[in-house]
């Protein structure tokens, strides 16, 4: 056919491919959700509603979109791994990390009320997105350790610095240098003897994130009987097994979790 004499502009387009048999991980993370937080009264620090929404954006970014394997989340972020040799959009990194963020941007504001009852949304909330390439196994295993790190690290800290301003007075100010300098070990301490919690005991998707795999589950549903005749009209329930993405609260840094999940790794599926 013949081209156009502008079609030379297509050349100007940069190749964007992501390297072949790696790893292709795409984060997104929540633009400015400090202020999202304040302005849709999150509760401090983990507010349940928002961390299952976003688990529910990731899921249906999971069911729309190919070849995700693993997804995991906190705070504001979600990442989402791309088999190794996936071949979708040709490995294109910019449809990959947009097809992510505007799938789960969109599903943000879409199931927002399922999740915020009494909460109106005030304001399009928008996702900043990244791709990473991981040339091995343990690279992306090293990867999804470091964000989980990142949330426990987060999280003990957020939790001593909420309970001495919600229960003991404290400013933000007050609450800041008091744990200046403190250790893990230290932070524990002032949560056990000064507020008797005992941070193991604290919500496991607070404390390790969110991990989405992919897993058979049961869904059943009533249905319409057609036949035989003298049945019609009759409601049946039906149970079909399905692979969905199913959250789990658990560990990802250690061995068990690969051992128990080994097609995740071996690109099987
Ligand atoms: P950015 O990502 O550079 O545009 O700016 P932010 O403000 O989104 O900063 P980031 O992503 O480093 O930190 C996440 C913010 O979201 C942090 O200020 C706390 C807030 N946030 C996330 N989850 C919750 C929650 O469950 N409850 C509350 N109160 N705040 C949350
Ligand atoms: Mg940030
Ligand atoms: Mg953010
Ligand atoms: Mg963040
Ligand atoms: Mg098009």
């Amino acid at each position: 056919m013949a081209k156009s004499k502008f079609e030379y502009v297509r050349d100007f387009e940069a190749d964007d491919t992501c390297l072949p048999h790696c790893w292709v991980v795409v984060r997104l993370d929540g633009r400015n959700f400090h202020r999202f937080a304040e302005k849709h009264n999150f509760a401090k620090p983990n507010d349940s509603r928002a961390l299952q929404l976003m688990t529910k954006c990731a899921q249906t970014v999971m069911e729309e979109l190919e070849d995700i394997v693993i997804a995991y989340g906190q705070s504001d972020e979600y990442s989402f791994v791309f088999r190794r040799k996936s071949n979708w959009f040709k490995r294109r990194a910019s449809k990959f990390m947009t097809l992510v963020a505007s799938q789960f941007a969109s599903s943000y504001v879409f199931y927002w009320r399922d999740y915020f009852e009494d909460q109106p949304l005030l304001y399009p909330p928008g996702f900043d997105g990244r791709v990473v390439l991981y040339p091995s196994n343990q690279t992306l295993k090293d990867y999804l350790s470091w964000r989980q790190a990142d949330c426990h690290i987060n999280n003990l800290y957020n939790t001593v610095f909420w309970a001495l301003i919600q229960q003991s007075g404290l400013t933000p100010v007050q609450a800041q240098e008091r744990l200046k300098g403190t250790l893990a070990g230290d932070k524990n301490e002032i949560l056990f003897s000064q507020f008797h919690i005992n941070y193991n005991d604290e919500p496991q998707m607070y404390r390790k994130g969110t991990v989405l795999v992919w897993q058979k589950v049961d869904e059943v549903r009533t249905q319409e009987v057609r036949l035989p005749a003298e049945m019609e009209g009759e409601k049946m329930t039906v149970t079909r097994t399905r692979t969905r993405p199913v959250p789990l609260y658990c560990d990802l840094i250690g061995d068990a979790f690969w051992k128990e999940h080994p097609d995740i790794l071996t690109g099987e599926n």
